[in-house]
């Protein structure tokens, strides 16, 4: 039988994800959705033409009894209140990144999970599940450049609007470098340093953009990540490893290479449904695999708490231009 899927939050990429359980993914239905603005759920399930119950609120949704598991997709701020009250009524969760807005939140949510006694959280990194990544990984891992020395990350979009404010660099988009780069290299951070380089025209007045988030790991490993966040372009997302005997870079999505008018170009995508489409595809899938297998896998809520440690730290040096140590307390057996 389908794995039943209540969806908290039908924004933007709420509807991406019911349209992808609905159309592309195996074992799963949405069969209840809720929003804080009920017409915008029902719009979009008139859209998917899919019906499902539209329910008052995330708390009669999660309680609802042919709900199964659960997709947070709400505002940030939201994400802690909806994830506990799932883990009390014994629910598998998948929530979107951030697991909870701050370090305090998500170490609530560990807490409660370490109770119940098992995983029920699987956190929206779907990074990890892009083949680029992955394909990275393996090289890294297989020692043919070395060990990992220092690595060169860019994370931009084209543009944002005027409620993007400058720590949300941090918490709304670093927050997926500081997850990736954590597994990529399996590796944690000890300190960061945040500096503001000039201030692109295209950025609004009360952001600060680009920045450059200067990491370093236990073992020693320099990372750079420069978050330009109005780069008017594209949506780019850049990776090079160095490591002692060579180097490994990301690879470019795969696009047509155009000969044409005395030039040689490629199209850049403009977002990130396009660019990581099959990611989000393939972590989905895993949680609705996991879920009907008893075994809740993937980004934990472990790792939901990593990240955000360390994006309370770089908020702290945002706005103190010092280096900020980074220390996780110790990982729980839950989570080994
Ligand atoms: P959005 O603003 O388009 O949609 C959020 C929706 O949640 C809105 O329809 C809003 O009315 C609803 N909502 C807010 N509070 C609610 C509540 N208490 N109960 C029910 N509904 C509520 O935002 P978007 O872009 O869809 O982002 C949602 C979450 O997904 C954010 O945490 C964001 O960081 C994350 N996200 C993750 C991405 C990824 O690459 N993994 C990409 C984009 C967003
Ligand atoms: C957005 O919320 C996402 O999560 C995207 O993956 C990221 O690239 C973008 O910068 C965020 O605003």
């Amino acid at each position: 039988m389908s794995l039943q899927l209540g969806v908290i939050g039908t924004g933007a990429i709420g509807q991406d994800h019911i349209r992808r359980c609905s159309q592309t993914l195996q074992g799963c239905r949405v069969v209840a959705v809720t929003d804080i603005d009920p017409q915008q759920a029902a719009r979009v399930l008139a859209g998917l033409t899919l019906e499902a119950e539209v329910y008052p609120d995330g708390h009669a949704l999660i309680q609802a009894p042919e709900v199964q598991a659960l997709l947070v997709t709400s505002w940030g701020p939201s994400h802690e209140e909806f994830v506990l009250a799932a883990i009390a009524a014994g629910k598998p969760v998948f929530c979107e990144k951030p697991l909870a807005v701050t370090a305090a939140g998500c170490r609530r949510i560990v807490e409660a999970e370490i109770a119940h006694g098992r995983r029920l959280v699987q956190v929206g990194f779907m990074r990890p599940y892009d083949a680029g990544y992955q394909a990275l990984k393996a090289v890294v891992d297989s020692g043919r450049i070395g060990e990992p020395l220092m690595l060169h990350c860019a994370h931009r979009n084209p543009r944002v609007g005027e409620n993007y404010k400058t720590d949300m660099a941090i918490t709304d988009t670093l927050i997926h470098e500081l997850d990736v780069l954590r597994w990529l290299l399996a590796d944690d951070y000890v300190s960061v340093q945040v500096l503001f380089p000039r201030k692109t025209g295209k950025a609004h007045a009360q952001l600060r953009d680009p920045q450059i988030v200067l990491l370093e790991t236990a073992r020693g490993t320099r990372i750079d990540v420069e978050i330009f966040v109005n780069c008017q372009y594209g949506y780019d997302i850049q990776c090079e490893v160095v490591g002692e005997s060579g180097i490994a870079r990301l690879p470019e999505p795969p696009q047509v290479q155009l000969r044409n008018a005395a030039s040689l170009s490629s199209a850049i995508l403009m977002d990130w449904k396009e660019r990581f489409i099959a990611a989000y595809d393939v972590e989905l899938q895993a949680f609705v695999d996991g879920v009907r297998a008893g075994r809740v896998g993937g980004p934990s809520a472990w790792d939901g708490l990593a990240a955000a440690v360390a994006a309370d730290a770089c908020i702290e040096a945002q706005q103190s231009g010092a280096i900020v140590p980074i220390s996780l307390p110790q990982r729980p057996a839950l989570y080994a």
